[in-house]
């Protein structure tokens, strides 16, 4: 039975999530997302290729940083990736937006060392009394096809799925559910007591700026987020070097098992879903969970040909904003910024986007409960 409300919630979800993957662009290339995991390993030959030495600036201010954040020296670097395949197992092309490599200087910085906790979000509301986006009951205005009793707060939860799925539709493992929000991340039989240092989720970006704003900080810019990730190393795959597993080790809350299915995720890094921030070592700068565990909003327009541009410039770009405008071709009715980092969900079967140099897009309106944020504040 197909009734109104099914497909109010199909047309939420639809317009709600728009989390990053593309994936309409691979939907006749099912049988290879069926490849194994050590296919998904498989990195070209020519992934440092065209890094050049990171070149930190040596300022380092005298004062302490502020609480909960680190000092990020900024300086110039090689940023974004030459691995085109390093989604959705060896399908080609996923991370073009992501290429080529093109050389960025960024002035000196604090960040915050964690993903920003539900404990530090409750201040943040109990302050100001701020209602996130997902709490806000859907206007006709957004939705005006929508009956009105379908009009429901509520924002996007994982769901597994019973059983193996074609990896093409994420519709299968994304519910809209009525009820969720930060405070509620699984939905309104959910809670977030005893949950204090997780990283809040169900925050879109204006929630993620609002917070910022208050905390007297702001959100990273892309070229920020990527020169903190990477630590003063160059051209690693990861924040931690280039071995997914250092010593048999995993590095960041993702996902290993069988994706998306029940029972699916074993957990073999330690968590099954979300994690609290601080499980694992934090990188050379000192950042938490800078890989995985939630997505991160940074503040640039998602454009997907963006790094291009700025390659094409031959120059070294200082202080990059972002492009003037958003532009994703695979998605054109939908607003989008960039998220940063990978989640939770993040597996060699399907999203590998822990990987430093690769990226992720939001629509602007749009939480679920992998995104998150973290913040920063200039000197
Ligand atoms: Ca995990
Ligand atoms: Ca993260």
């Amino acid at each position: 039975m197909k009734n109104k409300t099914f497909w109010i919630f199909a047309l939420l979800t639809l317009s709600i999530i728009s989390i990053a993957y593309s994936y309409t662009r691979f939907t006749n290339k099912e049988e290879k997302a069926e490849k194994t995991v050590a296919e998904c390993h498989e990195i070209p030959s020519n992934a440092e290729s065209e890094f050049k030495p990171t070149v930190e600036n040596k300022f380092k201010p005298a004062e302490k940083a502020p609480k909960g954040m680190v000092w990020i020296p900024g300086g110039e670097f090689s940023m974004g990736t030459n691995v085109e395949d390093e989604s959705l197992c060896s399908i080609k092309g996923v991370t073009k937006d992501a290429a080529p490599i093109h050389r960025v200087y960024v002035d000196g910085y604090y960040m915050d060392e964690t993903e920003v906790t539900n404990e530090e979000f409750e201040k943040f509301v109990k302050a100001t009394g701020y209602v996130t986006v997902a709490e806000q009951k859907p206007t006709k205005e957004e939705f005006p096809t929508a009956n009105e009793e379908d009009l429901v707060t509520g924002s996007v939860v994982f769901t597994p799925t019973p059983s193996a799925v074609n990896l093409n539709n994420f519709l299968q493992w994304w519910r809209y559910e009525p009820g969720a929000d930060w405070r509620h991340p699984e939905g309104p039989q959910s809670t977030i007591i005893g949950k204090e240092k997780y990283p809040v989720v169900h925050v879109v970006y204006e929630d993620a700026a609002a917070y910022a704003k208050w905390a007297g900080k702001r959100l990273p810019t892309e070229a920020e987020w990527e020169f903190a990730a990477r630590g003063g190393k160059t051209g690693n795959l990861y924040a931690w070097g280039n071995d997914l597993k250092p010593k048999g080790k995993f590095q960041a809350n993702i996902y290993q098992g069988h994706f998306p299915i029940k029972d699916g995720d074993t957990g073999e890094d330690g968590f099954k879903g979300i994690a609290p921030t601080k499980q694992y070592a934090p990188n050379a700068y000192g950042l938490y969970d800078i890989a995985g565990n939630v997505w991160e909003w940074v503040n640039d327009w998602y454009s997907v040909d963006y790094y291009k541009s700025l390659a094409e410039s031959g120059k070294v770009t200082k202080n990059p904003q972002g492009p003037s405008a958003y532009y994703d071709p695979s998605d054109p009715s939908e607003i989008k910024r960039v998220h940063r980092g990978g989640s939770f969900l993040c597996t060699d079967q399907y999203c590998t986007r822990y990987m430093v140099g690769t990226r992720g897009k939001g629509e602007i309106r749009s939480a679920a409960n992998h995104v998150g944020f973290r913040c920063v504040k200039s000197k």
